[in-house]
């Protein structure tokens, strides 16, 4: 006998999912432990510090909804709170439900190891540590993993070099400087009107050009802000109701985009890109299942493009041709506008890609280019990377990498076969990115820890999703994503911006079908589980 393992709960990661997670695990009398590479709270808002950095789900929405108080006292200033509004909001959540005690900051979790005779994780730090715990929740987000392109002379540049996704703390002053950024995603949409202004000069080099949308941020009217308050729980199950794929009021409209004539379809675009945000998507209800009805929308966007950008090359170079939404779609602030300036130049890397980087900058499309300063806004290896960072090791020490060589497989999203006693907190085959975030991290810990209130009633030391159910589980993602046009396109959620990860379709479209699965899966004494 190995003894009593050191605690009842071990929570990787300290961004909104582990902080609610040890809220509620502790809350429940659970032991928990949580442990942070960052020296801070705040996960996907402690890293992403680069210029511009803001969510695009509304604040009023993308703020978390299990306590009232929480929610009364907060004041959010703008429409989309910028990241060091949302970095303080989750300082605040931290100090006020005194979490930071039960979180151990700057270590990051290298190893975790199922010990099937015990039942019980023995995970590992960086630090040199081992403890004990029945179980785990991973809660590494699924934007954390930073993607950074393997290019040919990468570390022989001599200026400065940046990530969107590690930006320094202090940060980064451009003044005077000659900026090269690559990649055209929503960090660098969001940074490069920012830096723009500051820099002497910028050069964009966009592989892919990307759809975006205005965001019209604009500080928070107190009397809307207190109208929502008043009722503030009927907002939130409002916006799950409403919600239709990009978690937040989306205000859907159930028809078809042909089913209007093009004048009426050209006004209802018309007035929800003045509204702004992602109601854009909601203009009609088959925008991600018709290619026709797709490319109205996408024909839209375009002329918009060329209204904005002076340069007719330059705005079809910055005209996208696959479907809107397809990829992550983009919120902005003057991003467009930017390329009107006249200390920006906008680099087509699409034929030749990034050819090299060199002491003094990059070639790209045969030209050579001198800098000061790099910024790689190349993204993440999302959903899936910092998951398989870790080295997990389930029933007979096979891995996770091992178990999802051909892509990630799991149970709703939450459990994956051969690893008993392993949550993942927005994991793939769940809504997770597809949603708002915070919806998603409430709904999946308030199951888990439901569900460890209930093994624990039942005195049942170990829980672990059955084949079968995980097959049929991951067949059901994949037909899902089938009846959309979201396959078509190089988009991160395919895994298709890493070079040699398989290609699969990760998030699960649909929450509210989803949430009510979950439930009743729970509901039905644990449907598709193993309970030992
Ligand atoms: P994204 O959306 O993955 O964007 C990354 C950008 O970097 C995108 O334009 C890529 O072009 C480009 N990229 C990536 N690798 C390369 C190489 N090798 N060469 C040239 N260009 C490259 O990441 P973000 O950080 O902007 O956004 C991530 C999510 O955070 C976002 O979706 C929101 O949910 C918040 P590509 O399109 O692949 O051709």
């Amino acid at each position: 006998m190995a003894g009593k393992p050191d605690l009842d709960v071990i929570v990787v990661g300290a961004g909104f999912a582990g902080l609610y997670m040890l809220h509620r695990s502790r809350g429940a009398g659970f032991r928990t432990r949580v442990f942070e590479a960052g020296d801070g709270v705040g996960g996907t808002w402690y890293w992403n510090r680069y210029p511009g950095a803001r969510c695009d789900v509304e604040s009023m929405e993308y703020s978390y909804s299990f306590s009232n108080e929480l929610q009364q006292e907060w004041e959010w200033t703008e429409r989309y709170a910028g990241q060091p509004e949302i970095l303080r909001y989750a300082n605040h959540v931290a100090e006020r439900f005194d979490l930071r005690r039960g979180i151990t900051f700057n270590t990051r979790v290298t190893g975790a190891v199922f010990d099937e005779n015990e039942n019980r994780w023995l995970v590992t730090t960086d630090s040199g540590e081992s403890v004990s715990s029945p179980f785990l929740v991973m809660a590494t987000g699924c934007l954390s993993s930073t993607n950074l392109p393997d290019f040919e002379g990468r570390d022989s540049f001599l200026g400065e070099t940046y990530h969107t996704g590690r930006w320094p703390h202090q940060g980064v002053d451009f003044t005077g400087k000659r900026v090269g950024i690559i990649g055209t995603g929503s960090s660098a949409i969001q940074a490069i009107p920012v830096i723009a202004a500051e820099a002497k000069h910028l050069t964009v080099f966009q592989r892919t050009p990307n759809y975006s949308i205005p965001a019209h941020n604009k500080p928070l009217d107190s009397a809307a802000v207190q109208e929502i308050k008043a009722e503030y729980p009927e907002f939130r199950a409002d916006n799950l109701r409403m919600h239709a794929g990009f978690g937040s009021r989306v205000h859907h409209n159930d028809a078809p985009a042909l089913s209007d004539d093009a004048d009426d379809r050209e006004a209802n675009y018309a007035a929800r890109w003045r509204h702004g945000g992602f109601t854009f998507l909601g203009a009609y209800n088959d925008l991600l299942r018709s290619r026709e009805a797709n490319e109205t929308a996408a024909e839209f966007v375009r002329q918009r493009i060329r209204e904005t950008v002076d340069d007719p090359k330059v705005a079809e170079l910055l005209c996208p041709d696959n479907v809107i939404g397809c990829k992550r779609p983009c919120l902005d602030t003057g991003y467009f506008e930017t390329y009107n300036r006249a200390n920006v130049e906008l680099v087509d890397a699409r034929k030749r890609g990034i050819e090299r980087i060199t002491p003094n900058g990059v070639v790209a499309g045969g030209r050579q280019f001198e800098f000061d300063c790099i910024v790689f806004a190349t993204g993440f290896d999302a959903m899936t990377g910092a998951l398989l960072g870790v080295d997990v090791r389930g029933r007979d020490g096979v891995t996770l990498k091992q178990a999802w060589d051909a892509g990630p497989r799991t149970y709703l999203g939450l459990c994956t076969v051969g690893f008993p006693n392993l949550f993942l907190v927005t994991g793939p085959g769940s809504p997770s990115v597809l949603t708002n975030m915070i919806v998603a991290i409430e709904q999946h810990v308030d199951w888990i820890t439901d569900c460890l209130r209930d093994l624990r009633r039942e005195g049942c030391g170990t829980i672990e999703a059955t084949r079968q159910a995980q097959d049929d589980w991951v067949e059901h993602v994949n037909t899902v994503a089938g009846l959309t046009l979201y396959p078509t396109c190089n988009s991160w959620y395919l895994g298709k911006n890493i070079p040699g990860k398989p290609q699969v379709f990760m998030p699960l479209i649909g929450f509210p079908p989803y949430a009510q699965m979950c439930a009743e899966v729970a509901a039905n004494g644990y449907r598709g589980f193993d309970l030992g």
